[in-house]
């Protein structure tokens, strides 16, 4: 047989068309040898598929033969199978064929929307859910009977009271009255309990619960369930003595070292509501949420080591803390976490009073510590993320919904079972890190990987070094370091084994075919289901997403809803759109997840989120409905740009330009970038007089570092003379977009705007 990179042969034969960036203008090739071959395995049985790579070269795609293999009963599954255009050649190549219902499965159909690629039978056999038919009996009941059915799964976990008459209740149109979301509402629980006691009663104190990899290979750490409990209650008890109470705030500014779940679930414990903020920002959006939250007591660490940088975070904390006392907000107890590795404690500035290292206080505690049970309707915690305007939203999410929620999403999604060891490369610092490292897998029991350092240190292949070494079987990360991987090249990849890995997942931003080809075929040896996950920070947990053992999957499409949602899709007047479609991606009704508010401004989540389309929570993001139901996410449709998988309001961005004393004005807009999905494309105006000069691109660029953090430093800055107005002073964005993006004969009309000519400039000056 072929190997998959022979070149070419005069044997090939063609069939259907070509589809996706791997196979660009031709068809999908197959050596005759292959096709005779597949259709004699396939005529021996009929449940019975074939596959091998694309014979074309550079090409990793697996192709799969299969006959007869139909879905009764399921029409939208049976309509995901055609019978292969070009059969004639196929006969004449292959000999005689008749009768025999071959279909080619994944690859030779006619657009990418076809394009299937089916979970083997071994990992559907295993799976939780297993096929169609298993996923539409569960989402039928979920969405004919909320309350059963997530009535019976809460019931799973451990409630002091159990909720009062009824299981939720919602108003989700403005038009009505004020929204309102409660799930479980008089159910008294506590989601640390949930976590950690849980666990360790239930016969699993001695699992790890988490493995602990530090920047610089050779080491670990790790911690069982009980002992994760014990550290837990020791900080608990130290936040408690230090006049911690239900309902007060602490933030915690710590990179990924095991101290940062266990801030996490220490505050859950004792009813005191977290707000992480991602240790990649600047030490002044750190003050802004500082300022918003009032926190009683700061938790840090004095600095981390990504990669071969040291960043000394306690002197950022320290920054903010001026800067939060100029806004009227002083913090009293600033608990310190010597990260020793990164840097000792004496080279840590230090404000004797305030200041206080936790391995001088922490340990002395005792390692038990009673629970706070709260209401399910209580808040759990504060999660800044960006919005349209300049200032950060404070995401706030409740405890008892989000806890059945986030649990029952990782369990069915990543097709959870307790032999898992799991790793999701996210940062707890992003809503990622909240629900799917701490909260969801925790309460499923999970051995959960944490990983302290950057992705290509010492280099690109330390991602798999670390798969091989705790035997990943859950690898969950985001499209832009699988494509930043995929750059390095296939030899850090298969260097290593990777046979632990049975399930992968994406988020953060759609996933490109290509990427997801490489990350199934390279990464996973053609062997792993791709859970791609659409949610957000407001949604809690997961919204459409695959279950990897049921449906065939198609490269980029995160699929279908999750139980109990249900997604709609919206013309611009709110119409619902029904069948195969484009608009705005909206939700109809509540999901236990869902966020309550946005902290201290209910009338911003109202008008953010349920005003543009009376009736329903609208997600901010566009998306496509193919003619199977597939759910094509197509990113934001407001002024929100997503790099590398953070979001980052282009208002942020413009209100650092401004800031710098030369900028007069600022506009920002996304474009595509390899890498990053998004980049940040910034056109400035600088004010009269000041020229124009490499030194004052570098200082913009800086100013912008500073106030956000290096994630969201624009990649280009433009020269604007002037910026396209319309006569009302509004700045023509889509102008921007086109000019950025150079499709400058698509501007469209410019006639409206107040002065036309700014448009010749901007082109004249775009390569300066
Ligand atoms: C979880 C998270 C949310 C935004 C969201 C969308 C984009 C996330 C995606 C995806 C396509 C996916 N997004 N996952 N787009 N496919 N699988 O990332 O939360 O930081 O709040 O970002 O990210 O645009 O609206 P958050």
């Amino acid at each position: 047989m072929a190997s998959p990179r022979q070149p070419v042969s005069s044997s090939s034969v063609y069939v259907g068309k070509g589809v996706g960036a791997a196979h660009d203008a031709a068809a999908v090739i197959f050596d005759a040898s292959f096709v005779k071959r597949a259709l004699t395995v396939a005529r021996a049985s009929a449940s019975a598929s074939y596959s091998r790579f694309c014979c074309r070269p550079h090409c990793r795609r697996r192709l799969t033969f299969g006959i007869g293999m139909t879905f009764q009963n399921l029409k939208t599954t049976t309509c995901h199978f055609r019978h292969v255009e070009s059969m004639s050649t196929l006969r004449s190549l292959a000999g005689k064929v008749t009768g025999l219902n071959a279909v080619v499965l994944g690859e030779a159909l006619a657009s990418e929307d076809d394009e299937l690629v089916f979970p083997n039978d071994d990992f559907s056999r295993q799976a939780l859910v297993p096929s169609p038919k298993k996923y539409l009996e569960m989402y039928k009941r979920s969405v004919e009977d909320p309350a059963g059915f997530w009535s019976d799964i809460a019931s799973q976990f451990c409630w002091k009271q159990k909720w009062g008459q009824s299981v939720f209740s919602e108003n989700f149109d403005v038009r009505v009255g004020n929204i309102k979301i409660e799930w479980f509402k008089g159910g008294i629980t506590n989601i640390c309990y949930n976590c950690l006691d849980r666990n360790v009663e239930s016969g699993n104190a001695d699992k790890i619960a988490i493995y602990w990899e530090p920047n610089e290979p050779g080491s670990q750490d790790s911690l069982t369930y009980s002992q994760l409990l014990q550290r837990v209650c020791q900080l608990a008890n130290y936040l408690k003595d230090k006049g911690v109470k239900k309902g007060d705030a602490v933030v915690i500014y710590l990179p990924m070292i095991m101290e940062l779940p266990i801030a996490m679930l220490a505050c859950a414990r004792i009813g005191a509501v977290h707000s992480v903020v991602f240790a990649g920002f600047s030490a002044e959006s750190l003050a802004q949420r500082i300022v918003d939250c009032k926190p009683k007591v700061v938790i840090t660490c004095n600095a981390v080591k990504r990669g071969s940088k040291v960043i000394p975070l306690k002197d950022i904390v320290d920054v903010a803390f001026v800067e939060s006392t100029k806004n009227g907000i002083s913090i009293d107890i600033c608990l310190t976490y010597e990260n020793e590795s990164a840097m000792k404690r004496e080279s840590t500035k230090w404000q004797e009073g305030r200041d206080v290292w936790w391995q001088d206080v922490v340990p002395k505690y005792p390692t038990t510590c009673a629970v706070e049970w709260v209401d399910a309707e209580d808040p759990l915690f504060l999660l800044y993320t960006s919005g349209s305007t300049g200032k950060p939203k404070g995401v706030l999410h409740t405890t008892g919904g989000y806890m059945v929620y986030t649990a029952t999403t990782f369990k069915y999604a990543f097709d959870y079972k307790p032999s898992d060891i799991y790793w999701c490369t996210a940062d707890c610092g992003w809503i990622t890190g909240h629900s799917y490292v701490t909260y969801g897998p925790m309460l499923n029991g999970a051995t959960v990987v944490i990983f302290e350092g950057a992705p290509n240190y010492p280099d690109s292949g330390r991602c798999w070094d670390i798969v091989d070494k705790f035997k990943v079987t859950i690898f969950y990360t985001a499209p832009t370091l699988v494509r930043s991987l995929m750059r390095a090249g296939d030899e850090y990849v298969i260097r290593y084994s990777r046979k632990s890995l049975r399930v992968l997942g994406s988020v953060g931003e759609p996933i490109n075919p290509s990427a997801w080809r490489w990350f199934f075929n390279v990464v996973g040896d053609s062997r792993c289901p791709i859970s791609d996950t659409w949610w957000q920070t407001e949604t809690g947990g997961f919204m459409i997403t695959p279950l990897p053992g049921a449906w065939p999957q198609k490269p980029g499409s995160a699929t279908f809803p999750f139980f109990g949602v249900q997604p709609v899709i919206v013309d611009e007047k709110g119409a619902e759109i029904e069948g195969e479609c484009s608009g705005y991606l909206c939700v109809k009704s509540s999901w236990p997840g869902a966020f309550r508010t946005l902290y201290g401004d209910h009338e911003r989540y109202e008008t953010t989120y349920f005003k543009p389309f009376p009736g329903y929570y609208f997600s901010g993001d566009g998306c496509r409905r193919d003619k199977d139901g597939y759910y094509w996410l197509t990113g934001r449709v407001d002024d929100v740009i997503n790099v590398s998988g953070h979001r980052i309001g282009t208002a942020e961005v413009e209100s650092a330009l401004v800031s710098h004393p030369q900028c007069a004005e600022a506009a920002v807009v996304g474009i595509e970038h390899e890498v990053k999905g998004q980049g940040i494309y910034a056109f400035v105006t600088l004010v009269e007089g000041v020229p124009y000069s490499e030194e004052v691109r570098k200082s913009l660029i800086l100013t912008v570092r500073n106030q956000i953090g290096a994630f969201a430093a624009p990649d280009k800055i433009h020269w604007a003379p002037g910026l396209p107005k319309t006569r009302s002073g509004k700045i023509m964005r889509r102008i921007l977009r086109k000019i950025a993006s150079r499709q400058l004969d698509e501007l469209g009309d410019t006639s409206t705007l107040a002065d036309p000519s700014v448009v010749e400039q901007l082109i004249a000056l775009a390569d300066r």
